[in-house]
Formats: C-alpha cells, structure tokens, sequence
C-alpha cells in the first residue's frame, strides 16, 4: 500500500476528505526525530507527536472489535476459553475482599498469539500508525488488555506515573511505540490516562515502588507530581499513540463500571537488547524475572522474556526476533 493510498483511508476515517495540509516530504530544515518521513501523518499530526510525545486518532478500532475483545476477555475471566500463552494478573486489595473473574482481573498479557487479541495487533490502520512512528519493520513486542474494575477503596486502580521505557530491554527509544485503545468512554471518573505533554524528550527517570498501595510491577516516579498534566479522555476505539520516555500514568476508577483498554507497543526490528544489569532498570528486571522463574520454572535473561513473546506483524526481521 503506498503512503498516499494509506493517507486517504486514515483522513477518510477521521472525516477529513481532502490532502490539502498534507506534508509527505521533509519541511527543509526541520529536524524530525521522532516520527518517519513515509508517513500517513499531515504535518500537523506530525508536529503533534513530535512535540507532545503522543497523538491520539479518533475511532480507529472498529465497535465490532472491541466488542469480540470484550466478551474474550470476560470468558477468560470466567476460566471460559483457552488462555493459551496468556498471562493473568490481579488487583491485590481486590483479591483479599475475595473478589473473582472480572472484579479481580485487573490485566492480562501476553496476547500476540490468541486468535481473536492478535486481530488488535495485525489491524492494518492501526500499523498504518505504528510505521509512521517507528517505520516498517514491525513488531509486537508486548500486548496488554488492561481492566480497572471499580476501585476497592483503597486506590489500587491507580497506575502512577512512569515511563514504559524502565520496563524494555531495547532501544533506541525513538523506534518504540505504545499504542492503547480505550474499549469505552474513558474520563476522569473511570481512570483515565493521563500525561506531561513534552517529557519524552527527557532521560529515563529512577523508578520504584510509590509509598500508597500499588499492584505488582508499577512502579513510578518521584518529583512530577506538580507538573501541568493533561487528562487524555477517550471514546470507545480511539487509540493514542506515545512515546517510552512520555511521563504517564491513570487515576483510580471512581465508577461502579469496568473500565477497559486494549494496548500493545511495537518496536522496530531493527533495535537492539542492551544488558540492564547495573542500570536504572535491574530492579524491574529481577522482579519479572523471579515472577517467570516462580510461574514457568524457566531461568531466562531479561531479553528472553520479550523475544519469546515478540511477534513480526508487518515487514521483516532484523534483529529483535
Ligand atoms: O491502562 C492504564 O490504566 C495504564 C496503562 C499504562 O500506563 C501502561 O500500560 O503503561
């Protein structure tokens, strides 16, 4: 498909028809570091996300979809379907109330090779998006459905604020992307996302354990808490995209609803693993590796763990499969 062609679909679906502002050529003179110059972007999505870190697309997974992840989703909740490679976890103040299947369920991971998850990772408007970000050889590097069920009190929903990068054994980081589909409308009443606009820019931060009471394996950040922030709302299947270093996080879900999204980040096939011992990211590291150990009885390396669930979705293999 040529870029034109994938333009005019992506414009077609946000309602716009026509290529006037488009820019598929460098603006002489800028200096584009994190987006690609064969890109589906205009120039204003493309000086969007170079900015901010992020762009959000609106509707850009279909309601059909969300739907069949839905009802997946709450059939392996109720031990329903075949869990495959899947990987479950649970919200912790949840789990000693008692609460089971969806009110307990808080994430699940590892989805690349389901059946029915992998039509989220394979979705071509989707990658459309991810090769204007990171390019053409693409894989899924770790695919995540992430439900907030209605909060037990004791603020556990929240996710604080952290930069996906301290969780990846590759680089560079300019060739990674999240992408994260709300499965609903997605506010500050039910846990929205929300972000310091710019701070890709920065260095990856020290991470660790907050002193409230989070789930296992989120860490966060200090100092950021007075930043400007902006609560990144959302309606069912739009989809924002940003970059591992954006300082991000979620609020609790003050709803008496689930509060659902879809995810997956996507790396270039040409990164490279780097060895995190000694680094700002061996205490992650050692945290799944001794959770892998525990669950698979298997003693791999921090890269093991993201090769054996990495999947080329678009392009060719270079070097991180
Ligand atoms: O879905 C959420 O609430 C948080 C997701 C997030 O921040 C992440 O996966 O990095």
């Amino acid at each position: 498909m040529n870029s034109n062609f994938r333009l005019n679909v992506l414009l077609n679906h946000l309602g716009k028809n026509k290529l006037n502002h488009v820019n598929l050529q460098r603006t002489a003179g800028s200096n584009y570091e994190y987006t690609q110059e064969d890109t589906i972007f205009t120039y204003e999505m493309r000086e969007f996300y170079e900015t901010n870190g992020y762009i959000i697309i609106p509707k850009l997974i279909e309601d059909s979809y969300i739907d069949t992840f839905r009802e997946h989703f709450i059939n392996i909740c109720e031990g329903k379907a075949d869990l495959g490679g899947i990987v479950l976890l649970k919200d912790k103040s949840l789990m000693s109330m008692g609460a089971k299947g969806e009110h307990l369920i808080n994430k699940i991971q590892q989805l690349s090779y389901d059946p029915i998850f992998e039509k989220y990772i394979l979705h071509a408007k989707l990658l459309d998006v991810v090769q204007s970000i990171i390019g053409p050889n693409i894989v899924a590097m770790h695919s995540m459905l992430i439900n907030k069920p209605p909060d037990s009190g004791k603020q556990t929903s929240i996710h604080p604020l952290h930069q996906d990068l301290y969780y990846f054994p590759f680089r560079p980081a300019n060739r990674i992307v999240a992408a994260w589909t709300a499965m609903e409308t997605i506010t500050e009443d039910n846990g929205c996302l929300y972000a310091i606009p710019g701070s890709h820019k920065g260095i990856l931060q020290v991470h660790r354990y907050p002193d409230m009471d989070v789930n296992h394996g989120f860490h966060g950040i200090r100092g950021y808490d007075d930043y400007p922030k902006v609560n990144l709302r959302m309606e069912k299947g739009d989809t924002i995209f940003f970059h591992p270093l954006l300082i991000h996080g979620s609020g609790v879900n003050k709803s008496k609803n689930f509060r659902k999204a879809i995810s997956c980040h996507f790396a270039a096939s040409e990164c490279h693993y780097i060895d995190v011992r000694g680094t700002l990211q061996e205490l992650i590291a050692n945290e799944v590796l001794n959770l892998v150990k525990k669950k698979l009885g298997l003693q791999i390396q921090f890269e093991d763990y993201y090769k054996m669930n990495a999947r080329l979705v678009r392009g060719r293999e270079i070097t991180l499969i």
